[in-house]
């Protein structure tokens, strides 16, 4: 039988062993027996005293750590982002200090709605977050394989997820809930549109973009400020699977992605990504006719051509899947000097979000976890102690600042850059901020004849599934970026409709018949 590579791990380790290792228990304690529990004559009881059962169960018990809220299922990669142009006139950061320049990385790809046991080819957007190990501390880009998202709020965040995942009542993946939120809120309609395209279902994440989706500030030396998004551009070219394909996967490999990127890193066909930015100057925003701000817009290449910077590469697999990936902690919150945020309300949001998410999933101390540590910077700061301390704890610093022995001393450099904010403290509503004319652009333009008859047929397949007034609210708003948009899905609707009608019929006549031979 051929056996793929990722299969063949097992193999690939006994191969590495000259000889067994020594049983111990956690405490190092060589193991005499660790087929048979300690008992009074061979039926048991069980001894108290049977230390190295206890030790076994307890641990046992203690495996599973919270899975993420979103994104629970994902591949792990390493490797390094390579600089190949300059563009230290728009930003200081060391990671673009010089071409040939190399940092090394830790990446993490991921489906955002299902569990962790959850289909890798689930319609769904793809994670697309990378951990810089700079002299200047982590950067992480925490985005996804599109350049928008479904809502420009963060308070809607935790309402919209509830709606992708489980109906509280059934435990069930619910059409109505799914199709309630996105109709009542318009502005998820250009997010929408992608994932019902065929690029809601990537072939693997070596054949899919990355991009950081939001504004971010990049500072240069002299504290000049432009506004900056950033893209990972898929060196191995863009596939999809179509819907028919990605529902077969996601029975006979539930894992095609993990296994797709494992395979190809171990024989050596490393995986790389272009990176490019988009760079708007200050007063290049306050003129564009969108909000530069709005999460759910894109910045159109014709007016904010795409700046080659470099490339990342992706060179090992991860060695240990719970240590180096489940437990891997991204934070948007991670930036470093020559890079900041912009006003972003869902970047400001998210700021906060995930070191609180990694406090309770990991501990306070995740950042000593090796895998999130940043190696090659030294942590010098005055935070002491909380559960899992693994380090040396600063040792003899001082913990309290300012003081008068040689504890580590701020330095005024690496500021922020300075910035104007002025304006009525309020709750904007953010509703209606033109949520159709790139979706509009998106259909007819971007999309050719059988992509679009795709993403409609993709969406009536989905939504005949929610109520009749909710399908009915989501034509309207397909209709509002494009009328043929509405009427196609409309049309398709009808078709699936029909089919199943017709199914159904058929269904019961062949009931009928077979009882009535009985
Ligand atoms: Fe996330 N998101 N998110 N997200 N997100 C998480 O953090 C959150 C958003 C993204 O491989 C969580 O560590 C809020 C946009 C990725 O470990 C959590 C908001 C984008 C990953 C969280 C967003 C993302 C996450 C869950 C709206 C693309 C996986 C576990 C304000 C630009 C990272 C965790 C990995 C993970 C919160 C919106 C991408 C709960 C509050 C927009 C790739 O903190």
């Amino acid at each position: 039988m051929v056996r793929d590579t990722a299969s063949n791990q097992l193999n690939e380790f006994k191969k590495t062993q000259k000889e067994c290792d020594r049983l111990t228990t956690g405490h190092g304690c060589p193991l005499a027996d660790k087929l048979n529990s300690l008992t009074v004559g061979p039926r048991g009881p069980i001894l108290l005293q049977d230390i190295q059962l206890l030790d076994e169960m307890a641990h046992f018990d203690r495996e599973r750590i919270p899975e993420r809220v979103v994104h629970a299922k994902g591949a792990g990669a390493f490797g390094y982002f390579e600089v190949t142009h300059d563009i230290t006139k728009y930003t200081k950061a060391k990671i673009f200090s010089e071409i040939g320049k190399r940092t090394p990385c830790a990446v993490r790809f991921s489906t955002v709605g299902g569990e962790s046991g959850s289909a890798d080819t689930a319609r769904d957007p793809r994670g697309f977050a990378v951990k810089l190990y700079t002299e200047d501390g982590n950067w992480d880009l925490v985005g996804n394989n599109t350049p928008i998202f479904f809502i420009r709020d963060p308070i809607l965040f935790p309402s919209f997820i509830h709606t992708q995942k489980r109906n509280p009542a059934t435990h069930l993946k619910d059409a109505d809930m799914f199709w309630d939120f996105i109709t009542l809120r318009p502005e998820t309609t250009h997010q929408v549109s992608f994932l019902f395209s065929d690029r809601g279902t990537p072939d693997g994440y070596r054949h899919m973009n990355g991009y950081g989706s939001h504004t971010f500030k990049l500072v240069n030396e002299k504290g000049e400020a432009v506004y900056c998004k950033f893209h990972y551009k898929t060196d191995q070219g863009i596939k999809n699977l179509s819907a028919k394909r990605a529902d077969e996967l996601s029975g006979s490999d539930p894992d095609y992605a993990i296994r797709d990127l494992y395979n190809a890193i171990l024989t050596g066909n490393y995986p790389s990504y272009t990176m490019y930015i988009q760079v708007m100057t200050y007063k290049e925003a306050e003129k564009w006719e969108f909000n530069p701000f709005d999460l759910t817009k894109v910045w159109p290449h014709a007016e904010f051509p795409l700046i080659p910077v470099g490339r990342m590469t992706l060179d090992r697999n991860p060695s240990n899947y719970f240590a180096e990936v489940e437990q891997l902690a991204f934070s948007p919150a991670n930036m470093v000097p020559g890079i900041e945020p912009s006003p972003d309300k869902m970047l400001q949001g998210r700021l906060f979000s995930y070191n609180d998410t990694h406090r309770h999933r990991l501990g306070a101390n995740y950042h000593q976890i090796p895998v999130n540590c940043p190696y090659r910077a030294r942590v010098r700061n005055y935070q002491r102690d909380g559960p899992m301390t693994i380090d040396d704890n600063q040792k003899g610093a001082p913990n309290y600042f300012p003081n008068s022995f040689s504890g580590p001393v701020d330095c005024r450099n690496y500021g922020e850059c300075k910035f104007n904010v002025s304006g009525d403290v309020n709750r904007y509503s953010s509703a209606d901020e033109d949520n159709f004319t790139q979706v509009g652009i998106f259909f007819r333009k971007v999309l050719n004849e059988e992509e679009r008859q795709n993403l409609v047929e993709n969406i009536a397949n989905h939504i005949v599934n929610a109520q009749d007034f909710l399908q009915e609210r989501a034509i309207h708003n397909f209709s509002q970026a494009c009328p043929e948009y509405g009427a196609g899905i409309r049309e398709a609707l009808a078709r699936v409709k029909k089919n199943q009608a017709s199914s159904q019929t058929s269904t019961i006549t062949a009931a009928v018949a077979s009882s009535a031979k009985l």
